[in-house]
């Protein structure tokens, strides 16, 4: 039997059979959890009902995080099937392309900064609130962060204040769901080439110094973020939360590599 089965997974972030999200779901569907899936807009809704026929996923709705409206439409068609959420998968993030090359100083807007903090950080403690009335004790949510966090890294400029913000969402979402035994934890994956990667300058760069420096000498695949996803949301994490777990092949631990 599977370690998630008899849990019921909302999963928000496939975009392709690339996304972390996808690899998330595969994971957790493979353990055994019933799961439901949103596409961001039209244009990825076939692909999202792909991966949907693959994991036996029986609910496929649209959500635009940036709409509370939309948010609530979800919860309501969820709510109308299922009885209770046990988890949420929030893996999604946007900045304005223009502003994730360059200088950091020189390219941010006010309107740039703002718009990547509500889609890529605020957006994940708006699902809890919305799916509160639905989540019960052992429920877990989870989200995807990077090591721009708490380290700087050329070109990622915006996104790493909007990754720091998500990681302290995370860890103040933990303190105040963990009475409700709701637990809140974060994944921080190192670099994988998804859509959300593609035409990125110095992807490939990124990947080689990974493969080059990296304790386990090489990058991280989807399917390993979404076994430890799976491990994260299931009973066996049922003391951790607050956490950000590094799926990174070790390379955040590193300060000089001896190669
Ligand atoms: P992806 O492009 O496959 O997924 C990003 C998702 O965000 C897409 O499904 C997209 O539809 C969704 N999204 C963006 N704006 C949205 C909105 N307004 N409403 C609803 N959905 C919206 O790329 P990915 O790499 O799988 O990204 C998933 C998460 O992983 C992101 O949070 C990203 O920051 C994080 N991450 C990615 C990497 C990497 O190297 N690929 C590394 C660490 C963390
Ligand atoms: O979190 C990410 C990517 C997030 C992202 C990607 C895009 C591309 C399309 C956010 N917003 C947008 N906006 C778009 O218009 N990663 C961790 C992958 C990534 O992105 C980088 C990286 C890495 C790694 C950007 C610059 C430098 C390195």
């Amino acid at each position: 039997m599977g370690f998630m089965q008899g849990k019921r997974a909302l999963v928000v972030g496939v975009a392709s059979d690339r996304s972390i999200a996808s690899g998330i779901a595969e994971a957790m569907a493979r353990e055994g959890a019933e799961l439901a899936l949103t596409y961001q807009n039209d244009k990825l809704r076939d692909r999202v009902q792909e991966i949907a026929a693959r994991t036996g996923s029986q609910i496929v709705l649209p959500l635009d995080v940036a709409e509370d409206a939309q948010i609530d439409a979800v919860m309501q068609a969820i709510g109308s099937r299922w009885s209770s959420i046990d988890v949420i998968v929030h893996s999604v993030a946007f900045a304005p392309r223009e502003q994730l090359s360059g200088s950091y100083v020189d390219t941010v807007t006010r309107e740039g900064f703002k718009l990547s903090q509500d889609i890529s950080s605020y957006s994940f403690v708006a699902l809890a609130k919305a799916a509160r009335p639905m989540l019960r004790p052992g429920s877990a949510l989870l989200t995807i962060s990077y090591l721009a966090a708490v380290r700087t890294l050329p070109n990622y400029n915006v996104m790493g204040p909007a990754k720091a913000s998500l990681e302290a969402n995370v860890r103040f979402m933990a303190s105040d769901l963990g009475p409700d035994g709701i637990r809140v934890n974060c994944i921080s994956a190192g670099p994988i080439k998804t859509l959300a990667a593609a035409g990125i300058g110095g992807m490939r760069t990124m990947l080689h110094y990974m493969e080059k420096t990296a304790p386990l000498r090489r990058g991280v695949t989807i399917e390993e973020v979404g076994n430890a996803a799976a491990f994260l949301c299931s009973d066996l994490a049922a003391g951790i939360t607050g956490e950000t777990l590094y799926v990174d092949g070790g390379y955040h631990v590193i300060g000089m590599s001896p190669d």
